[in-house]
């Protein structure tokens, strides 16, 4: 088989789904593995990758399109050496879903008290506590992309009043939206605040003490809840440790942190108002990512255009 066509892996990925996703993609053309140090990538065209080697172009100087293992692309725009060569990101159905699924989850566990009902489950504790319901609380969705408006419409058909904000104003019915002069007005609505923003220069440390000081306070829950599952480089986690500690923030939900996977010693941990997941909110499905490479390659070499090529100067 020709090494011209081939594509090369190089995915941190749970192998043996990469190994079972292999069996049913990429037929008739070569696969080669950037983990085996012997293998010869200097003709292949294409690399799907999460967080690669370090030598990855050097190894490989012929490629032509570069697809991320997953929706951000952060852990691809810092590497050394990138190729001056369009990079495409996962955008598929099973993605989003699975993103949505994890949003509506952390809104509606904050809705229904679930930290306060594990802590008296934990201390054999049998009261019930005040309930609002779901239109009681405004979500504000802060990155209104492709997971960022499927969350704002599933949360939406749980009764949950849904407003979002993203750096270019959007049209989305039933939601209240602003663009990044109205991040103030839009903060000051907000009872959940949910973070889908990529990592980009803009974004860094974007969550901090000035922005959580600035959402509703007194609205149905009583203190403003944050939730996280963009990127951990924007949240300033000292500040959401105190935000949490002194009452700005009545809770949080967090699968992304500043530095993964989180020590078994951060505060984090013995919070008691906060809910972790270890950056699971949405893992990408590998078959799912296989076949969105494969329609991306058959573009490619059908001289059509690539979908969901990164903005190099946004940074997504
Ligand atoms: P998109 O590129 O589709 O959307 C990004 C959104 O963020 C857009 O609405 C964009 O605004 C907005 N945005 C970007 N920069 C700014 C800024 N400076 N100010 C205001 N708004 C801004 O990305 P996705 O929705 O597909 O994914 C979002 C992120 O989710 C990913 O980059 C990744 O970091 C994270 N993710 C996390 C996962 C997990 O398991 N935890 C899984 C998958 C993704 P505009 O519309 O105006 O361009
Ligand atoms: C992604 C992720 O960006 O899983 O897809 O974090």
């Amino acid at each position: 088989m020709s090494s011209e066509n081939a594509v090369v892996i190089d995915l941190k990925f749970e192998r043996r789904e990469v190994d079972a996703a292999l069996g049913h993609a990429f037929a008739g053309r070569q696969v080669l593995r950037a983990s085996d140090r012997e293998q010869d990538l200097s003709q292949a065209r294409y690399a799907v990758v999460w967080k690669p080697e370090a030598d990855l172009f050097k190894r490989a100087p012929k490629l032509e399109v570069l697809f991320s293992g997953g929706a951000g692309v952060d852990h691809v725009l810092t590497l050394p050496d990138l190729p001056d060569i369009p990079i495409v990101r996962f955008v598929d159905h099973s993605l989003t879903t699975r993103m949505s699924e994890w949003v509506v989850l952390q809104c509606l566990s904050h809705l229904r008290q679930v930290p306060a009902y594990s802590r008296q489950q934990r201390e054999h504790v049998w009261r019930e506590l005040s309930q609002p319901e779901a239109k009681e609380l405004t979500v504000g969705v802060m990155g209104l992309g492709v997971l960022g408006q499927d969350s704002a419409a599933k949360l939406k058909v749980m009764g949950f009043d849904v407003i979002g904000w993203s750096r270019r104003k959007k049209e989305i019915e039933g939601v209240e939206t602003f663009d990044a002069n109205g991040l103030d007005e839009f903060l000051s609505r907000a009872d959940i605040l949910v973070g889908l923003l990529p990592l980009t220069e803009e974004t860094r440390g974007i969550f901090d003490a000035s922005l959580f000081g600035k959402l509703r306070q007194g609205g149905a829950l009583g203190k403003p809840v944050f939730i996280n599952a963009g990127r951990g480089g924007s949240q300033v986690e000292k500040d959401l440790v105190t935000a949490l500690r002194t009452g700005v923030l009545g809770g949080a939900s967090l699968d992304v942190f500043e530095a993964e996977p989180l020590s078994s010693d951060n505060l984090f941990w013995d919070m008691g108002n906060v809910i972790i997941t270890p950056h699971a909110a949405s893992a990408s499905d590998v078959r799912a990512l296989f076949h969105h490479v494969e329609r991306q390659i058959a573009r490619h070499e059908a001289g059509e255009p690539l979908q969901h090529v990164v903005d190099r100067q946004t940074g997504y």
